[in-house]
C-alpha cells in the first residue's frame, strides 16, 4: 500500500465514574487517535498513553508530538506501507512504544480492511468470544466497594481484580472475599505501590486464595518481583515491567512473574503483544489481556488479543459501559459474562462520526 497520510484527532470521554489507582485518579480519558489513509483504504488505532505520566513515562501530549514529528515521517519515508514493517521503520526511535502501536495498529488495520481479512484471524485467535473481567478502583470505604462488586458481578463478570495500595489492601480483599464467598474469582493490581520490606504486609493477603498479584513493585524492579515471590504465595504477575517480548523472558526465567498482563499498547503494539503471547506460552506462562480505559476502537483491538489460545485467564476486557455512558463506536454489552470476538474486516468497528465528533477537542492532518 501506498501511504496518502496520517490523521492525529484528540479525544477527552468523560468516565461514568472516577477510577482511582495507586497512582492517580482520572475522571475523564483523554487519548489520541490515528487514522491511516492509504491506497484510498482507512485504518484506526487508538493510543493508550494517559494525560499525565503517572502509569508509564508517555503522555498524550508527547505520543502526539512524537508522531508528528518522527514516526510519521519516518513511515512516510520507509517505502512501502506494510503492516509487518512498521516497528523496523520506527526502531531507530527509542521508546514511545504505545504512540509506535497506535500507528502500527491503524497500519494493520488498513491493510486487513483492505483484503477483507479479521485482526482475530491475523493475530491467531482460536475463540469467537471471550470471558471478561472488570477492574475495580480505590473506593473511599469498604460498604461503597462491596456495592461496587456487587453491581458488576450482576452485570455478570466473571472475575474481578481489585486496585489496592499501602492502607487500601488486606481490609477490601478480606472484606470482598468474605461477602461474595471463595469461589469467586478475584485479583489485585498494585500498579508499583509498595517496595520489597512491604513483603510481610503482602503476604497476608495470601490468605485470600487470590487468582494473582500484578505488580507490586516498581516497573524497573524486576529481581523485586523475584525475591517477592520467594516470600508469598499468591502468584506475581507483572504489567508495567513487561515492556517487550524479550523482557517478558527475562522476567520469566529470573522468576519474577508466573503470569503475565499483556497490554498491546505497554509492547509497542499487537505485534510484539503477540510476541509476548507466544514466549509465555513456550514457558507454560499464562497470559491475560490488559486494558487502559479503551474506547470502542482499542477495545475491538484487544479482544481480537485476547482470543488467543495462551489467554487462559479473563482479561480487563469489560464492557464499553463500565467506563463509558457513549462510546464512539457501537457498544461493546458483556451477555453472559463474555463479549464477542468482532468478526469484520480489520478491528471489525467503525467510529460513529456523530459519537466521535463529540469528543473531539483537535485534529491534525499530516500528509505524507
Ligand atoms: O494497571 O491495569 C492497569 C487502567 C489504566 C492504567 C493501568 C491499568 C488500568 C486498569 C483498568 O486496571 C483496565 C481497564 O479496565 O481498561
Ligand atoms: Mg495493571
Amino acid at each position: 500500500m501506498k501511504l496518502e497520510g496520517v490523521e492525529l484527532r484528540r479525544i477527552a470521554m468523560p468516565l461514568v465514574s472516577p477510577f482511582r489507582t495507586s497512582f492517580g485518579t482520572t475522571t475523564v480519558r483523554e487519548a489520541v487517535l490515528v487514522r491511516v489513509v492509504a491506497d484510498g483504504a482507512e485504518g484506526w488505532g487508538e493510543c493508550v498513553a494517559m494525560a499525565d505520566p503517572l502509569y508509564s513515562s508517555e503522555y498524550a501530549d508527547a505520543a502526539t508530538q512524537v508522531l508528528g514529528r518522527f514516526l510519521v515521517p519516518a513511515l512516510a519515508a520507509s517505502g512501502p506501507l506494510k503492516a509487518h514493517r512498521v516497528a523496523p521503520a520506527l526502531a531507530a526511535f527509542q521508546g514511545h512504544r504505545m504512540a509506535k502501536a497506535a500507528l502500527e495498529t491503524a497500519v494493520l488495520d488498513a491493510e486487513l480492511r483492505a483484503q477483507g481479512r479479521p485482526l482475530a484471524d491475523e493475530l491467531g485467535a482460536v475463540r469467537d468470544r471471550v470471558p471478561c473481567g472488570v477492574s475495580v478502583g480505590i473506593m473511599d470505604s469498604v460498604p461503597e466497594l462491596l456495592d461496587a462488586v456487587e453491581e458488576y458481578l450482576d452485570a455478570g463478570y466473571v472475575r474481578i481484580k481489585l486496585k489496592i495500595e499501602p492502607g487500601w489492601d488486606v481490609e477490601p480483599v478480606a472484606a470482598v472475599r468474605e461477602r461474595f464467598g471463595d469461589a469467586l474469582a478475584l485479583q489485585v493490581d498494585a500498579n508499583a505501590a509498595y517496595t520489597l520490606a512491604d513483603a510481610p504486609r503482602l503476604a497476608r493477603l495470601d490468605a485470600f486464595g487470590l487468582l494473582l498479584i500484578e505488580q507490586p513493585l516498581p516497573e524497573e524492579d524486576v529481581l523485586g518481583h523475584a525475591a517477592l515471590a520467594r516470600r508469598i504465595s499468591t502468584p506475581v504477575c507483572l504489567d508495567e515491567s513487561i515492556t517487550s517480548a524479550r523482557a517478558a523472558a527475562d522476567a520469566i526465567t529470573l522468576g519474577a512473574c508466573a503470569i503475565v498482563n499483556v497490554k498491546p499498547g505497554r509492547v509497542g503494539g499487537y505485534l510484539e503483544a503477540r510476541r509476548v503471547h507466544d514466549v509465555c506460552a513456550a514457558h507454560g506462562v499464562p497470559v491475560w489481556c490488559g486494558g487502559m480505559l479503551e474506547t470502542g476502537i482499542g477495545r475491538a483491538a484487544n479482544l481480537a488479543l485476547a482470543a488467543l489460545p495462551g489467554f487462559t485467564l479473563p482479561g480487563d476486557t469489560s464492557g464499553s459501559d463500565r467506563y463509558y455512558r457513549t462510546d464512539i463506536t457501537e457498544p461493546f454489552v458483556v451477555r453472559d459474562g463474555h463479549l464477542d470476538v468482532p468478526a469484520g474486516p480489520g478491528t471489525g468497528v467503525d467510529p460513529l462520526a456523530g459519537e466521535l465528533a463529540q469528543v473531539t477537542r483537535s485534529t491534525q492532518w499530516l500528509p505524507a
